[in-house]
């Protein structure tokens, strides 16, 4: 097959990239690739993925059942995935390689009060940069509903597409009126990212995820693609179980338009209007030298301008000033101290809301968030 998106002039750089990924298990973020497949923008963005419909996330703790507001996690959780796995296709044409945060790095924004929705302050921290880990916490104050989590990934490569798993999990919190707290734990889609024979990734989603509830409501949520049983794209199916194990909700439809219940053929979700990118200080206010786009602001001009010597160079001062750094601490003894987030070694409502679907692994660590963050002005 010959790529055709590729520029002809790194089509053997791409070649070689993609037999270093075909050989080659875990992060994929060290490999080097072509400058036609690099973007501009860090991992260390993408949790505000998660908050681009903020209406939806402020509506969650207005549900007035248990049953109605697992509805309302699993619609604004399924009204995100076009946004985390689609949207560079339509800003840049393609899934593209994202820059690898560095340890520390940091990404704050929020999204404004608008039709008493609130404000949705969002944080964000690589806390690891062996194997990339990004924390991030997200919440809206006075809809009283929170989001923590970390995401990383696991790579391997299979026919002609990486598979990524995504380690990691997310917990929202909402306070109810009489004060009483409600959790939801989820779980991440894996990815197939296919179109690489011909130079133009793209993400499809497969297998299972779940929403589980402290209230005893379980979300199922399962995924298909082109060639599988419904031969669309970005196909799902979801169930929503009440805490007797009976099926209450059928829902059929595509992540990236839009799903209906199965039952009554209601609208479930539509994510066909424009979505609300989230606000970020310009760059000359980010008061942190590791705020994202102040670090590589050097860098994403060189790609974005198409000077890939200058995005080169600029991008090895930083990965050797991180170098100097790590050696640094070595010498002395010390260890980087996260800024807003404490990592603990196993979370107790992971385990205890996964049994609901037999998490594997039953046991995992988290980040959690110290609420310590300046608010962006
Ligand atoms: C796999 C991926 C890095 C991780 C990205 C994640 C999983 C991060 C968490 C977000 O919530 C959702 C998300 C969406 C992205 O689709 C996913 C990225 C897609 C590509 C990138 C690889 C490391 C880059 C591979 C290089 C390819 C394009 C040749």
């Amino acid at each position: 097959t010959e790529p055709v998106a590729v520029p002809p002039a790194q089509r053997s750089s791409w070649t070689s990239f993609l037999k270093a990924i075909a050989s080659f298990s875990g992060d994929l973020s060290s490999l080097t690739a072509p400058p036609f497949i690099l973007s501009p923008v860090s991992l260390t963005e993408f949790p505000a993925y998660w908050c681009e419909r903020p209406a939806l996330f402020a509506a969650i703790p207005e549900g007035k059942t248990n049953e109605e507001r697992a509805l309302a996690v699993l619609k604004w959780f399924i009204s995100t995935l076009k946004g985390q796995y689609t949207s560079r296709n339509e800003t840049m044409g393609m899934e593209k390689k994202p820059l690898n945060p560095v340890l520390g790095e940091l990404f704050y924004g929020y999204w404004p009060d608008k039709d008493g929705r609130g404000r949705t302050d969002l944080v964000v921290e690589q806390v690891s940069h062996h194997p990339p880990i990004t924390a991030y916490y997200i919440a809206n104050e006075t809809k009283k509903v929170a989001l923590q989590g970390h995401n990383a990934q696991k790579t391997s490569f299979s026919g002609a597409s990486i598979i990524v798993k995504q380690i990691g999990h997310a917990t929202l919190t909402i306070t109810l009126p009489d004060g009483k707290k409600e959790q939801y734990l989820m779980t991440l889609p894996r990815l197939v990212i296919a179109g690489l024979l011909m130079g133009s990734p793209y993400i499809e989603l497969s297998e299972t995820s779940y929403i589980a509830s402290s209230t005893g409501w379980l979300s199922t949520i399962e995924y298909s693609g082109r060639g599988y049983f419904s031969g669309k794209a970005h196909t799902f199916k979801a169930t929503v179980t009440a805490p007797s194990g009976q099926t209450i909700h059928t829902i059929d439809g595509q992540w990236d338009t839009t799903s209906k219940f199965r039952k009554t053929g209601a609208e479930f979700t539509n994510v066909l209007s424009p979505k609300e990118e989230v606000t970020v200080a310009p760059i000359e206010a980010q008061q942190d030298a590791f705020e994202s786009r102040k670090l590589w602001e050097k860098v994403a001009q060189g790609i974005r301008g198409g000077d890939f010597e200058m995005a080169s160079r600029e991008k090895s001062k930083i990965e050797n000033e991180q170098r100097q750094r790590r050696k640094d601490e070595v010498a002395k003894g010390e260890k980087w101290a996260l800024k807003h987030f404490v990592r603990v070694e196993s979370d107790p409502e992971y385990e205890q809301m996964g049994r609901l679907f037999n998490a594997q692994p039953p046991i995992e660590d988290t980040y959690v968030f110290q609420h310590n963050a300046p608010p962006v002005a």
